[in-house]
């Protein structure tokens, strides 16, 4: 199993991926802000590993092992992000409330965490409800 570490890469690399088609050194160390020798450290631990294939002057691809488990990272990250605007969690506490807890929930807890999200986007009226429950909270306070 990665390490958070390698997680926060493996997840980067997979949007950027994505998102341009390439990852280079310099686009993972902005994304995460580290310094690009800490990057090129960390891509060669994952080459070793066998989560992508890294050459010094042609960059990187994913392996299918790399890819498997980036879009499970990426995956487990939105459905986060999606469960805390569902109990009605401020929007600029999002991103940095799911980057400190993703990496140390089991699988048993994200899939039990996404049939929740799923039961609310089953019936908007649900977080309706819930959300009627918390202004009544945030009255009495
Ligand atoms: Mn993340």
């Amino acid at each position: 199993m990665p390490t958070p570490s390698m997680e926060d890469y493996i997840e980067q690399i997979y949007l950027l991926i994505e998102s341009k088609g390439y990852a280079r050194v310099s686009d993972i160390a902005d994304a995460l802000s580290v310094h690009p020798s800490s990057v090129t450290k960390m891509v060669k631990k994952l080459d070793k590993d066998e989560y992508l294939n890294y050459e010094k002057y042609r960059g990187l691809i994913l392996t299918a092992k790399g890819k498997k488990i980036g879009k499970r990272l990426v995956y487990r990250h939105d459905l986060l992000e999606q469960f805390l605007e569902i109990i009605g969690v401020d929007k600029e506490n999002i991103y940095d409330d799911v980057e400190g807890i993703e990496h140390h929930l089991s699988w048993n807890s994200i899939d039990r965490i996404g049939d929740l999200v799923q039961y609310f986007e089953a019936d908007k009226k649900r977080e309706q409800a819930l959300k009627e429950l918390r202004e009544k909270q945030l009255s009495k306070e």
